[in-house]
């Protein structure tokens, strides 16, 4: 007797067991990035209204990082998580405290390990476990689903030490939710550094105390002449906060001396003031002209709301010009907690060589002074680099290849792969294509150890995606531009390239479409991808 109702009820668990449908591998999953290791076992776990996040470790931050989780898992499933240190089939541990990016996932059918020796990895970790989870986790309200994952173990660490992505407020100015936004979705992908590009000709993006006229003259306009806007030190401190949460180090971008009509507008001391014609001055207002002072004290530039560049320098031969690069220097090193900062240097097409090179040297002197790493666009190699900065290379191979040449490292951000602002064909609503027309496939196939001759992958630092704004006006035209590149591109970063395969990354990437439908992320739909 007792045995038929034992058979009855396994029969009964074996029916309801098979109601389910069936869980793929968890090598079949769709994880973007690709993890180094993925070993599959055959089963299946369930995070149910019961389930509970314990963690193990020391660490205050810890318990952010239960409860980021906690946050992510509840909108779709509805389920109120706890997070504590008693017990649970979720665990969070960490094993030390260093800055590696290594975490291990484990996963059984009655509990998921993720472990780390850093927060970092904690954080990586729990975005590949949700990656995990049937598309609808990314629901903002609740669905009904069986909210199951495939078992199995994933071992993984990134190639490159810096990925990352640039936004250009510039050209165009986006705000805090726009940014804090963009910061979520770069998250996800395990990119780790925002490079935020500040100032440039059309606009100057972040308050600086002692020289306020740089928001409220040169803040005021963007490209095609609309209203433009800037952070105030409060509204980029938000940001650098919101990031350092989402494990993302922000890079600030003052672009110099190049790029700088904004300043001059804002103050006509900063100009180089009229080169004074050679030869017969004699037609010239009959010596009433007193040229010198004109030269000490020219008037500021026009606003500037076109898309030229290579027009505008700051004057490199002046006291007051360095005077005004270290405050702003202090006053944002002091609201930055990351290494670098970024001191521009691209196209400067009318600072006279010898007073480039001066001026650069100098800029990363003052970087230095206050406890920064100089970042700078692949020119800056042309001077002479401080131990330890790192070029970014955009156009010019033979200047990557200098900055190597003097034992500095290269960030691979090359126009014709990483520049989100590129078309990807010539029908594409936005973007410029001066560089190239890129496509997803194009965006993903590339090797930032190979791309540049004569640069080996120990002289890459990481690989960046910058998105410059000349023709992006609204969050929609980024998402429309960054999505899906910006997943191949941290992809490129993260996964070693004979680990990478396109025809593997179509199949994740329709995926990962999916995700970004129901979180409403206006994405380029390629045809390249079977979405
Ligand atoms: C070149 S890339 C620039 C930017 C433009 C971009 C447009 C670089 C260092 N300079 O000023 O916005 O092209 O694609």
């Amino acid at each position: 007797m007792k045995k038929s109702i034992f058979g009855l009820l396994s029969l009964m668990s074996a029916v309801v067991f098979s109601c389910q449908e069936p869980i793929h591998s968890l090598d079949e999953s769709a994880i973007i990035p690709l993890p180094s290791t993925i070993q599959t076992s055959s089963g299946a776990f369930e995070l149910t209204s019961s389930s509970s996040i314990q963690l193990v470790g020391n660490s205050s931050n810890l318990s952010y990082l239960g409860s980021f989780l906690s946050s992510k898992l509840k909108p779709a499933t509805g389920y109120e998580i706890p997070v504590g240190t008693e017990g649970g089939d979720i665990q969070l541990v960490l094993t030390g405290s260093d800055d590696s990016e290594n975490y291990t996932l484990d996963i059984d059918g009655s509990s998921v390990k993720i472990s780390a020796s850093s927060e970092a990895g904690i954080f990586y970790g729990i975005q590949t476990f949700i990656q995990l989870f049937p598309v609808s986790i990314e629901n903002s309200s609740v669905v009904e689903e069986s909210w199951r994952i495939p078992t199995g173990k994933i071992e993984d660490e990134p190639d490159y030490a810096y990925r990352g992505s640039m936004l250009d407020v510039a050209r165009h100015f986006f705000g805090v939710e726009d940014v804090k936004h963009y910061i979520d979705q770069m998250a996800t992908l395990k990119l780790n550094y925002l490079h935020l590009h500040l100032t440039d000709d059309q606009g100057w993006r972040i308050e600086i105390k002692s020289w306020p006229n740089l928001t409220a003259i040169g803040g005021k306009t963007e490209v095609g002449g609309g209203e433009g806007g800037f952070f105030t030190q409060e509204d980029y401190k938000e940001i650098v906060a919101y990031a350092a949460q989402n494990f993302i180090t922000v890079v600030p971008e003052i672009d110099m001396p190049g790029h700088t009509n904004a300043a001059l507008a804002s103050y006509g001391e900063l100009n180089p003031g009229v080169n004074l014609p050679d030869g017969d001055f004699s037609t010239m207002s009959e010596g009433k002209i007193d040229f010198d002072i004109l030269d000490k004290n020219p008037q500021p530039a026009e606003l500037y709301t076109g898309i030229e560049v290579g027009f505008s320098t700051l004057a490199t031969n002046k006291e007051i010009t360095y005077q005004f690069i270290e405050d702003v220097i202090r006053e944002i090193s002091e609201i930055t907690p990351g290494p670098y900062f970024h001191i521009g240097g691209d196209e400067s097409h009318v600072t006279e060589k010898d007073d480039y090179i001066y001026f650069v040297e100098k800029v990363q002197e003052l970087t230095a002074k206050y406890g920064k790493t100089s970042i700078g666009w692949d020119e800056i190699a042309t001077t002479q680099l401080k131990e330890g900065n790192i070029a970014q290379f955009w156009a010019l191979a033979e200047n990557a290849k200098l900055a190597k040449d003097q034992g500095n490292q290269v960030l691979m951000s090359p126009a014709k792969k990483a520049y989100l602002d590129m078309q990807y064909d010539s029908t594409s609503r936005l973007g410029l294509h001066w560089a190239a027309y890129i496509e997803l496939d194009s965006a993903y196939l590339w090797d930032p150890a190979t791309y540049a001759d004569g640069i080996n992958k120990s002289d890459v630092i990481g690989v960046e995606a910058p998105l410059w704004t000349e023709t992006i006006t609204s969050r929609a035209d980024i998402e429309y531009m960054v999505f899906p590149r910006l997943a191949a591109i941290a992809e490129v970063a993260w996964t070693p390239t004979p680990k990478r395969d396109w025809p593997d990354f179509q199949r994740r990437i329709a995926v990962m479409g999916k995700r970004w439908d129901i979180k409403g992320i206006e994405f380029y739909k390629s045809p390249k991808v079977n979405w």
